[in-house]
């Protein structure tokens, strides 16, 4: 039976299991990468485990995400990641560089690797056909230290392309239909492997705004095969000498297809407040726009910024809206720079930003009062822009630029002929913000800023939890509805006591004061609870607060391995008809004694009633909870 290019990859890798269909399996993790809001965490805790020297091939820590500096705070952060890199031996791309999934793409990633990123759009990498995997901090920290990443073997699906895609048509609209076929919850647990002669027509930057959004499916990654195209895009990225051919086998055996023809797709949007929530942008074409922003880990290459320079040539940005440009990378604005075509967007009045998240994560440029902003990104999750009320669309670089310059959402087919751009055969290759790792660097010193505070410390867990039901939540709560981001509370992502304060903030601010008032207690949600970000924090920070268990319809696959790391018990309800039966204020109290039978029972004191509950935990990780968390236990293991 033929092999799925996800089973060739991560059976090269395997080091427990078998690659059966939803078993659990560990993997080798050859390359890490980090960003600075999870990565303060990350190397609190690679530390805390007490190995002298990262145990990986490769390991890249980024700056990109906290780099508006309003105080001391993030570059405080910055300069501990320094030291941090310099002395366990890691590259360390410093802030202005670029945004890490660009940066990776263009500098690190390589066919057949496997990687492993405490963000969750690290599949990006998949772009160039290896395997790249989003995760906590935690388990990035535990890969630098050498203990292979363990996780449920997951389905395949075959994202069979076909055709070629029409003039103002783009690689972001193919996963915009991908989310508007499967949803954002669609892919959990599975890979999205792209086959089928259209994947001929995209190029690697292409390949990579797709696996990189497919984090938005729930998809543990996606992929696409390492060919001649991937062999042309290193060998413009001067690595060459990288590339291999990996392909699926011709009789591949797939859990699912999906099928699309590209030269049938149009331009799509994603609507308030999901990445789900797609609409053609005809259907909504004329609505007023406050703000477009271009830029992102999904579209901020030189592809992106080429398309709309060349869109916006000649022309003036609407009176009524604002227009950002934030570069993936300085290899990005140098190509820019030196063809002219930066100076399109600045005459068409572009607001050009620093090459980093910034808008994305509400880093800056906040809109208006009920604004409509227009954004190339992956995620539109309520109040994630900085502005509460801001309704936030996600469409291609050809409808942002189009749109900018009508101040409303127009399909950008209608902007007349489709303008040529010339992408280099050679990008301009310049490492010098990459500083890579040198000998003899054990003994240096590790800078502390005030706002790097140490690690908490959990107990083991009790056989017993009790408490009250602080908060009963509804489908598709967000890692952003838990633990918000932006300009306010991202810089507090190292002082776990601060950042706590702001759990739940948008949705129940009174939470962190009830949380510690009551000694803690348990959170219920419905269907795919935790969705998007890596961020632990949406796991510490409440566990700080005191919550012991989560109980909910189901889980997105990141957030429940955050719980887990830190000794907060995921469990769903054995009949989801079962979450009508407690209400918000209720006493709880489950008994753990038979959690390795996959079934707990919940007693609702306050009604007098009794609940099944399940979990898909594994041995291990049923061991890491009781030993109250991940680090206690890998420290266990290496005392
Ligand atoms: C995001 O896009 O939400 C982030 C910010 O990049 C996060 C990581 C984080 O919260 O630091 C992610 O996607 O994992
Ligand atoms: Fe940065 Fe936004 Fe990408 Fe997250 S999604 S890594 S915040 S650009």
């Amino acid at each position: 039976m033929g092999k799925t290019l996800t089973e060739k990859v991560i059976e090269e890798h395997l080091v427990d299991g078998k690659s059966e269909r939803g078993t659990d399996i560990s993997i080798k993790i050859d390359q890490t990468l980090t960003q600075d809001a999870t990565g303060t965490m990350a190397y609190l805790q690679f530390e805390a485990i007490g190995i002298s020297h990262i145990q990986t091939e490769l390991s890249v820590s980024y700056v990109d995400h906290n780099t508006l500096q309003t105080d001391f705070k993030n570059p405080d952060d910055h300069r501990y990641l320094q030291s941090i890199a310099a002395k366990y031996g890691l590259y360390f791309s410093r802030p202005g560089n670029g945004i890490c999934h660009q940066l990776h793409l263009e500098r690190f990633a390589r066919p057949g690797k496997t990687l492993l990123g405490s963000d969750s759009h690290t599949p990006t990498g998949g772009g160039v056909g290896m395997i790249a995997i989003g995760a906590g901090g935690l388990d990035v920290a535990a890969a630098m230290a050498g203990e292979s990443f363990h996780l449920k073997m997951p389905k395949v699906v075959n994202v069979l392309l076909t055709g070629k895609l029409p003039d103002f048509v783009a690689a972001k609209d193919v996963i915009l239909e991908v989310l508007r076929r499967i949803g954002v919850k669609g892919a959990v647990n599975k890979v999205l492997e792209y086959t089928g002669p259209g994947i001929k027509t995209l190029s690697v930057p292409e390949r990579g705004t797709i696996t990189n959004m497919g984090t938005e499916t729930g998809a543990t990654t996606s992929i696409f095969p390492s060919d001649d195209i991937t062999k042309e895009f290193l060998v413009s990225q001067e690595r060459g000498d990288q590339w291999v051919l990996l392909e699926p086998d011709e009789d591949a055996v797939y859990d699912e297809t999906i099928e699309i023809n590209l030269s049938e797709l149009v331009p799509l949007v994603a609507t308030p407040h999901s990445p789900g929530n797609i609409k053609t942008v005809k259907e909504i074409e004329g609505l007023k726009v406050d703000q477009v922003c271009i830029g992102s880990c999904t579209n901020s290459t030189l592809r992106d910024l080429k398309i709309s320079a060349n869109i916006l040539k000649g022309k003036t940005v609407n009176e009524h809206t604002v227009l950002t440009v934030s570069p993936g990378s300085r290899q990005v604005v140098d190509h820019m720079i030196t063809s002219g075509e930066m100076a399109y967007l600045i005459e068409a009045g572009a607001r050009i930003l620093e090459n980093a998240c910034g808008p994305c994560i509400g880093m800056g440029l906040a809109p208006k009062t009920d604004a409509v902003t227009l954004r190339t990104f992956n995620r539109n999750f309520l109040g994630r822009s900085g502005t509460k009320s801001a309704q936030a669309y996600l469409v291609s670089p050809e409808t942002a630029a189009v749109s900018a310059i009508h101040g409303k959402i127009t399909d950008p087919r209608s902007f007349g002929k489709f303008p040529e751009i010339i992408m280099p055969e050679k990008f301009m290759v310049n490492d010098n913000m990459i500083i890579p790792p040198k000998a003899g660097q054990e003994s240096i010193e590790i800078v502390r800023g005030p706002n790097i505070k140490p690690l908490p410390e959990f107990n083991p867990l009790p056989n017993k939890l009790e408490g009250e039901l602080l908060l009963k939540v509804e489908d598709d709560i967000t890692t952003d509805h838990i633990m918000p981001a932006g300009a306010k509370i991202l810089p507090l992502r190292s002082n776990i006591p601060e950042i706590s304060k702001f759990v739940f903030n948008l949705v129940d601010s009174t939470f962190p004061e009830r949380s510690l008032e009551k000694n803690g207690g348990f959170i219920v949600g419905g269907e795919n609870y935790g969705q998007g970000s890596s961020r632990e924090h949406a796991a510490i920070a409440p566990k700080y607060l005191g919550l012991k268990a989560v109980i909910v319809k189901s889980f997105a696959r990141i957030h429940l391995a955050n719980l887990v790391n830190f000794g907060i018990v995921p469990l769903t309800f054995a009949n989801t008809d079962d979450y009508a039966k407690v209400e918000q204020g209720d006493n709880l109290e489950i008994d753990l004694t038979t959690i390795e039978s996959g079934n707990v029972a919940l007693k609702n004191l306050s009604k007098g009633t009794e609940i099944n509950l399940t979990h898909s935990l594994s041995v291990t990780e049923i061991n890491v909870l009781k030993a109250g968390g991940k680090l206690p236990f890998i420290k266990q293991k290496h005392s």
